[in-house]
């Protein structure tokens, strides 16, 4: 059985005010080519189909369009979709009733009042597999309260839906897929030298919460591919297009995962085209003014590609007040998507490139990411004042009061 991974396409999501529905279409076509040339069985989307729990018409019609689609080059692929932390949960759901004639499921909410409903059976020409499609869980979701803390609450909210799974022991020969959206990491919960950073306000989630009766755990939320605790059956796939600038060299993909019955025999990227160039002007530190054009000036584009998103990084140190208008006459008539200038103080520039992926943020600690930041942003050359470093010590001391479990 062949199972194709994928999440975070964030489809009406704009790249600095400009439309992206061209790029998400190329990534969506390309992904239907893919799903016939690799023979899927079975594609998984965990959660951010939409950049908002409102998305525009057009970003609807588009995913309804590619099921169509694949369902039409592929026509016995099965679809499992949960909602992510930028999705409605609600809203998300309404198709299931249509979306369930193309043997696409839709999962929104967990209801730990009816576990099994995030239990997904699915039947393909290549053998079954048991997904546990949970979706985002909000705290309203699960069952935290102030003895409870929110990573308790999301491994009961597991524990829960796979003990219902497991009332009917499964077979030798099929697989147990989990799903989430979350933000999963690996090690020891109790280890203190790793403080447990919150990211959008919810905490993160060890791995150790995935069963081990669990044969693939595809996640969401991470925008970059990668394992969780060292497990090769535990991922990220990351998202399909770039969301930052930061993200302009990495290789964003999918991941195919196979089965030998139960076995994970293997897990494999495919690469996604790049659509639309991301070019960061100059690639490190600042330019001034002059050199800013002469880069502009020195872009090579190819007439059949579209046009590039382009970031401008000018040198704090750098005078003209006309800086905008002569900027725009060297953006003129050329296929250029800007996308703004940012200031950059020459001592600031050696690290901008620190943080390439949140493992490396959560090695940090808090002290020490005050200061760069500072430096970065505020003034490179003076040390953080007291003032602040009080304050984010008095933060932190409260922090460490709470309860913590
Ligand atoms: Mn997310």
């Amino acid at each position: 059985m062949k199972v194709l991974h994928t999440s975070d396409w964030h489809l009406g999501q704009q790249f600095y005010e400009h439309s992206r529905t061209d790029e998400q279409q190329a990534f969506l076509d390309w992904l239907v080519d893919t799903l016939a040339s690799q023979n899927i069985d079975l594609l998984l989307i965990a959660g951010d189909i939409y950049h908002t729990a409102t998305p525009p018409a057009s970003a609807e019609q588009q995913l309804y369009t590619f099921i169509k689609q694949a369902k039409h080059a592929c026509p016995d692929l099965h679809v499992v979709i949960i909602a992510g932390n930028h999705d409605s949960a609600n809203r998300i759901e309404t198709a299931k009733p249509l979306l369930q004639l193309f043997d696409t499921h839709v999962v929104g909410r967990f209801d730990r009042q009816a576990p099994e409903q995030v239990i997904k059976t699915i039947a393909t020409k290549n053998g079954t597999a048991h997904v546990v499609a949970m979706p985002f869980l909000r705290v309203s979701d699960i069952s935290m309260t102030s003895d409870i803390s929110y990573q308790s609450a999301v491994a009961e909210a597991y524990n829960q839906a796979i003990e219902s799974l497991l009332a009917n022991p499964l077979t030798e020969q099929e697989p147990l897929i989990l799903m989430g959206h979350l933000h999963a990491k690996g090690g020891d919960i109790s280890s203190d030298s790793e403080r447990n950073i919150s990211i959008g306000g919810f905490e993160s989630i060890n791995a150790n919460i995935f069963s081990q009766h669990a044969d693939y755990v595809a996640l969401g939320h991470l925008h970059k591919a990668q394992t969780v605790a060292k497990s090769e059956h535990i991922r990220y796939s990351g998202t399909p297009l770039p969301m930052s600038f930061s993200e302009r060299n990495y290789q964003h993909q999918v991941l195919v995962a196979e089965f030998d019955g139960k076995q994970l025999s293997s897990v494999n990227p495919l690469y996604v085209p790049r659509h639309q160039n991301v070019v960061l002007l100059p690639e490190r530190g600042g330019a001034d003014l002059n050199s800013l054009c002469d880069m502009i000036n020195e872009l090579k584009f190819d007439p059949n590609t579209p046009p590039s998103y382009v970031r401008l990084r000018m040198k704090s140190s750098e005078t003209n007040s006309q800086f905008r208008a002569i900027i725009d006459e060297a953006l003129k008539d050329k296929p250029i998507l800007f996308c703004g200038i940012e200031r950059v103080s020459e001592q600031a520039h050696q690290q901008n490139e620190v943080f390439t992926d949140l493992g490396q943020v959560e090695q940090l600690d808090p002290m020490t990411l005050l200061a760069l930041a500072f430096a970065q942003q505020v003034d490179a050359n003076e040390p953080v004042p007291d003032a602040l470093k009080d304050c984010l010590a008095h933060v932190i001391n409260s922090m460490d009061e709470e309860p913590n479990t």
